[in-house]
């Protein structure tokens, strides 16, 4: 029996023509900048974020570390949302290696931050202060649902930003199911933004890596900081064939993904005791709630669950995240409602 994967579409493995690109991909040393591969990669994902230039790394985390570390010096204040996942699940990477000072705005349930929320923790010149240096969203929000900031708000982030002298760094982990959602190409939601950070080894099933992009003179940056984290790798185009594929190959049929979910959320609405919080889903996540006076937890439910097969995880004591992703078919799907139903059913 096939297991169907729901914690995260950080799970998906690379399609058969990413490792056939693997095995056959052309290879130098990247940290001379001499890979072949890489360097193809990162042109093509300038392009499609409408930047100047772009830095393979090893992980979204690592992106947009370097993106914090390249934007800001110590001392500095990143202005941030308290959901956001660079706050909640980076480990702390820009404090406690770039002593860059973390100031929180509460997220609002769409994934956005208010315009006039931003502005006031803009801190004034003052010696008792931090220097205010960098803006940073993320799109899709992944703690918020999976939702999708819109063209309109991230371009009025970014006017604010520039305005007040400060960067934009745009948390793109899922950049391109935004784009899908939206319809529109993925560099109309970071034309304002200085850096954006999108993943490979997500929605796009490339094995490992993700890229930072921006303007020549940050990427230079952004270049040496990765190598200060240890990120400069040798004959990364094995990794980097499989994120060409990924780029050419996986980004257009994303909104199946989203269809999916949505038919997912539907099922899972019509099950008693399930309370769905994304009705309907913007993308390709599906989170839900068990009422209070359910006796069962998400974990209960997990394992539950798991024994049909079907593998998800709590991410709060009451409450499930499920992501779609290229592996989950529509069958997958019937089999994933009929696994929940009999697992409520028993309760
Ligand atoms: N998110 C993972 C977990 O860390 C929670 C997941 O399963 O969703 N930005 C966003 C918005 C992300 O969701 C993630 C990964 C990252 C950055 C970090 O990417 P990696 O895992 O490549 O370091």
């Amino acid at each position: 029996m096939k297991t169907i994967d729901l914690r995260s579409d950080t799970v998906t493995h690379p399609t058969s023509e990413m490792r056939k690109a693997m095995a056959e991909a052309e290879v130098g040393d990247d940290v001379f900048g001499e890979d072949p591969s890489v360097n193809r990669l990162q042109a093509m994902a300038a392009d499609r974020m409408g930047k100047e230039a772009a830095l393979f790394v090893p992980s979204g985390t690592m992106g947009n570390l370097a993106a914090v570390l390249a934007h800001c010096g110590r001392g500095d204040e990143m202005i941030l949302g308290d959901l956001s996942h660079t706050f909640l699940y980076e480990a702390g990477g820009a404090a406690a290696l770039g002593g860059v000072h973390p100031r929180t705005i509460t997220t609002q349930p769409d994934g956005t931050l208010p315009l006039e929320a931003i502005e006031a923790a803009i801190r004034d010149d003052d010696v008792h202060h931090p220097r205010s240096r960098l803006i940073c969203l993320e799109n899709t929000h992944n703690r918020c649902g999976g939702s999708v900031l819109s063209v309109e708000y991230i371009r009025r982030v970014g006017e604010l930003s520039k305005r007040q002298g400060l960067r934009l760094h745009v948390d793109g982990a899922r950049i391109f199911n935004a784009a899908a959602a939206l319809r529109i190409p993925a560099r109309d939601l970071v034309a304002t933004a200085d850096s954006v950070t999108f993943c490979l080894s997500k929605a796009l099933c490339a094995p490992v890596g993700s890229v930072l992009c921006g303007d020549e003179s940050f990427i230079r940056q952004a270049r040496r900081v990765r190598k200060q984290l240890g990120g400069g790798m040798r004959q990364a185009g094995i990794l980097a064939a499989a994120g060409i594929v990924a780029l050419e190959t996986m980004i257009e049929r994303l909104a199946e993904d989203h269809e999916r979910a949505r038919r997912l959320a539907a099922g899972l609405k019509r099950i008693r005791g399930i309370h769905v919080e994304t009705d309907p889903p913007a993308s390709n996540m599906v989170y839900f709630q068990l009422p209070q006076d359910l006796p069962m937890s998400a974990d209960d439910l997990a394992e539950r669950i798991g024994s049909e097969g079907v593998l998800i995880h709590g991410v709060g004591p009451r409450k499930v995240r499920l992501v779609v992703h290229y592996w989950i078919s529509d069958e997958d799907v019937e089999r994933t409602l009929s696994a929940f139903e009999k697992a409520m059913q028993a309760m």
